[in-house]
């Protein structure tokens, strides 16, 4: 969906299209790259151009040219630095680089973050890195910290994993996205304080999106606290566990706040016995307004208030729908500030509900969930006072990613709807290169597959959309692709199922240098294999040769002749219709074709014939 909010252009693109809602959010993820000719992809780490991240950034800062910062794997001690220009973004290839500044406070840059974006650095984008051991002499050491910012810039963090920080995030910029990302436990400092794994710290922030993450064990600290106007909290795991967490979620100068979709587990530890806080220090931002939705709020302490207002100031209205509050404690301190319906309530702990797996925190519904109870018994939540839909459009999907929240009947309440969706399996069976393209061909089994994309990218490109192959009668889907140059590439198969869930095969491929000409003679695999009644063989020659190309069985006698005669340098195809020499279709079974060309040159792929 296009949020946006009204005063300052951005846009978060993402799945949630059919939200529809216009006024809203932040963030063109998709206009991450600098518009300037002049921007510079700069590679860290061994063997790489710049040794270590600081130095990127302190060539990227000089230049000022909107670059783009690979690096690669690897773990980086004492390696911090500050983005001080705009149109930065840092990606981390797999397996995800590490940087460790050791506990050890000379090791983050101002005292302040592994990564700081100044706040002249606008639209900044940091993808696929771990940050541990930050540790400042303020006692705030953020693994990535993101300076205040009173202008239209955005900063996203995607795919990340913080753990061992004084603070995980620290941030507030005028836009801030974190999805896909693990923020775990932060570290207990000298005067005990309040140690947070997301923290959006000034009111400056407009926009705070969460979403698709696994915030867990902040010591004496909240999983998130928000002091953005707007705040979404969507589909995410906020969970004490062993850790002293104190407020799950904290909004506490009041603003509007959406909290739709998330696990939320207070632990035995948690020395507050407040789940969601809201406006416990100030009315500072305008918005008086928050939705609690479709939530799973599980408390294990033996006390509780799961939505507590009580020290926020007048005119505060909140909405709580489909939510499931699961043990014992309040629901609200103060119910007449809040509309209430069609919540389920168990105060036990004695899984009434019928969930998957409590004692490991999966809230899953099951087969034993009550219907008309749960399944199926929740309300169309309706819109927020500034007009956004506040049904769940999406689920969390243990850790660190989300589906489209499965249509099956009513709306469930809670926080996953049952059945869960059976995600497609899908499976690569080839993947062939050649200097005039990439051939892929996966098998998909099943006949609820609703959609099929594929895509690709470079190491350091975004996915590209390139098409929509059918799978065929056999479930294969086969997708050529003729225009790459030579390189590596991933390409991804997505597969998307009547339900809504979708399963994702990636693969690298290696597109060998040439113009058009193979560089070596070749022969694909063979399309479709297994076959019934008609395969293609392609197969491709450096020169003009005599090429000879047979079917033959495993006895090694020739069974079928396809080509033979001279053919011309470059890729050919040709098709064998299942028959032997004499015109009778051959016995299923296990056969090779075998393409001999000039120089010697012998290739053999493996054919099942199946009738
Ligand atoms: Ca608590
Ligand atoms: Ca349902």
């Amino acid at each position: 969906m296009v949020y946006e909010l009204p005063r300052r252009s951005a846009a978060v693109t993402s799945e949630e299209h059919n939200r529809g809602q216009k006024r809203f959010l932040l963030l063109l993820l998709v206009l991450v790259a600098s518009p300037c000719l002049a921007s510079t992809t700069r590679h860290v780490g061994v063997g790489q151009a710049y040794a270590t991240l600081q130095d990127a950034l302190l060539a990227a800062n000089a230049s000022d040219t909107g670059d783009s910062i690979i690096v690669h794997p690897g773990t980086y001690r004492n390696d911090h630095g500050t983005i001080g220009v705009s149109n930065i973004t840092i990606k981390g290839l797999d397996p995800r680089p590490v940087f460790d500044a050791e506990q050890d406070s000379t090791h983050i840059e101002n005292q302040e973050g592994i990564i700081v974006v100044a706040s002249t650095a606008l639209n900044v984008t940091i993808d696929n890195l771990e940050f541990t051991g930050a540790v400042s002499d303020a006692q705030n050491g953020c693994g990535v910290r993101v300076m205040p910012e009173d202008s239209p810039g955005w900063v996203a963090i995607r795919n990340c994993t913080f753990h061992d920080n004084q603070m995980d995030i620290e941030a507030c910029p005028d836009s801030l996205l974190v999805e896909n990302c693990e923020l775990g436990r932060t570290l207990p400092t000298y005067t005990n304080g309040f140690q947070h794994c997301m923290y959006v710290n000034q009111n400056v922030c407009r926009v705070l999106v969460f979403r698709y993450n696994y915030a867990h064990r902040p010591h004496n600290g909240h999983e998130i606290k928000s002091r953005a106007q707007n705040t979404f909290i969507l589909y995410n795991r906020l969970a004490d566990e062993d850790e002293t967490g104190t407020y799950n979620i904290d909004i506490p100068d009041c603003g509007t706040a959406y909290i739709i979709g998330n696990v939320i587990v207070q632990g035995v530890n948690s020395p507050n016995e407040s789940l969601i806080r809201y406006g416990a220090e100030s009315g500072g931002v305008p918005g008086r307004d928050f939705y609690i939705i479709n939530n799973t709020i599980v408390n294990r302490l033996g006390t509780g208030v799961f939505v507590n207002t009580d020290l926020s100031p007048g005119g505060v209205t909140g909405v709580s729908r489909n939510n499931i509050f699961y043990g014992p404690g309040t629901l609200y301190s103060d119910p007449s500030v809040i509309t209430s319906s069609n919540n389920y309530v168990d105060t036990n702990l004695d899984n009434a509900p019928g969930f998957l797996d409590p004692a490991g925190d999966d809230y899953h519904l099951t087969a034993a969930s009550p219907g008309g109870a749960i399944v199926d018994a929740g309300v169309d939540p309706g819109t927020s006072l500034e007009g956004y839909a506040l049904a769940p459009a999406m689920q969390y999907v243990y850790d660190l990613t989300s589906e489209t929240r499965p249509a099956v009947g009513a709306l469930d309440i809670g926080a996953f709807e049952y059945p869960t969706a059976t995600a497609i399996s899908a499976l690569l069976l080839s993947a062939d290169a050649g200097a005039n393209g990439v051939r892929l061909q996966w098998y998909a089994p099943g006949d609820q597959i609703a959609s099929t994309s594929v895509y690709r990218r470079t190491s350091d490109t975004d996915w590209v959309l390139l098409g929509h192959p059918q799978a065929d009668v056999g479930h294969q889907i086969i997708y050529e692709d003729r225009t790459v140059a030579p390189g590596r590439y991933e390409y991804r198969l997505a597969v998307r199922d009547v339900f809504g869930a979708e399963s994702l095969v990636d693969t690298w491929v290696a597109v060998p240098e040439g113009d058009g000409v193979p560089r070596v003679t070749s022969l694909d695999a063979a399309t479709p294999n297994p076959f019934g009644e008609r395969l293609v063989l392609h197969y491709g020659l450096p020169v003009s040769s005599r090429v000879r190309l047979g079917v033959f069985d495993l006895q090694g006698r020739r069974v079928a002749t396809v080509v033979d005669g001279v053919e011309p340098e470059g890729w050919h195809s040709a098709v064998w219709n299942g028959e032997d020499a004499a015109g009778h279709l051959v016995a299923s079974g296990m056969y090779f074709a075998r393409l001999e060309a000039a120089g010697g040159a012998t290739r053999v792929r493996k054919i099942v014939v199946a009738r």
